[in-house]
């Protein structure tokens, strides 16, 4: 009986099997080179509706706000940005006004199959005396919290611990942007946008399209 990759008794090498891109995220939890999967430019100009598909209509995605402290600025409240954003185009806008230390907003994204996420966060950045954005990235699978496999921050922003950063310079460039993914299936992403100060103006940050294998 032949091995594959083995040299067999009778002088015939048999060739290993190749893996699949798919097969490799199989068998090591992430992917090396994961495919768009939502892009938000879909919705360019409007607020994400309450229950969207993703892409190719496989995976449904339900998404909601929680603002207990009402800081939700109005027309802001998850509007897939109309133009392009520090870099990227048509991000997911969330805003707050006169937002104090502890208030925050959660934008959740529910996923109908579990995901692998990367996606990029927009604008996460601080104006001296005015906002200082910070924000915190969980997911669950529904047994506890799973915190980001990756977090690259831009120039204007310092990671705080395992899933939050904050915003450390005002920018409108890809100095804002900050990389996450997630390297274990979640079925719930939490972006909670918070600001840090105690200064009290106008801040937003947005969420750019989703990425998995
Ligand atoms: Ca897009
Ligand atoms: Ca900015
Ligand atoms: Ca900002």
């Amino acid at each position: 009986m032949l091995t594959a990759g083995a040299v067999a008794s009778a002088g015939i090498w048999v060739a290993p099997a190749v893996l699949s891109l798919e097969s490799v995220a199989a068998a090591t939890g992430s992917c090396l080179s994961p495919s768009r999967q939502v892009d938000f430019s879909r919705f360019a100009g409007s607020a994400l509706p309450a229950t969207f598909l993703s892409d190719d209509n496989s995976v449904t995605i339900n998404f909601s706000i929680v603002d207990p402290w009402n800081r939700q600025q109005a027309g802001y409240e998850g509007v897939a940005w109309n133009t392009t954003l520090n870099g990227l185009d048509n991000p997911v806008i969330t805003a707050m006004e006169n937002a104090r230390r502890g208030n925050y907003v959660d934008l959740i994204f529910r996923f109908s199959t579990p995901v692998c996420p990367s996606f990029s966060l927009v604008d996460v950045d601080r104006s001296t005396f005015s906002w200082e954005d910070t924000v915190q990235i969980t997911g669950t699978n529904g047994a506890g919290t799973i915190n980001p496999s990756s977090i690259a921050v831009g120039g204007a922003q310092v990671q705080v611990n395992a899933n939050t950063v904050r915003g450390t310079s005002s920018t409108s460039s890809a100095a804002g942007n900050v990389g996450i993914e997630f390297d274990q299936p979640i079925t719930e992403l939490k972006i909670r946008h918070q600001d840090n100060s105690e200064w009290t103006a106008f801040q937003w940050i947005g969420i750019h399209d989703f990425y998995w294998c």
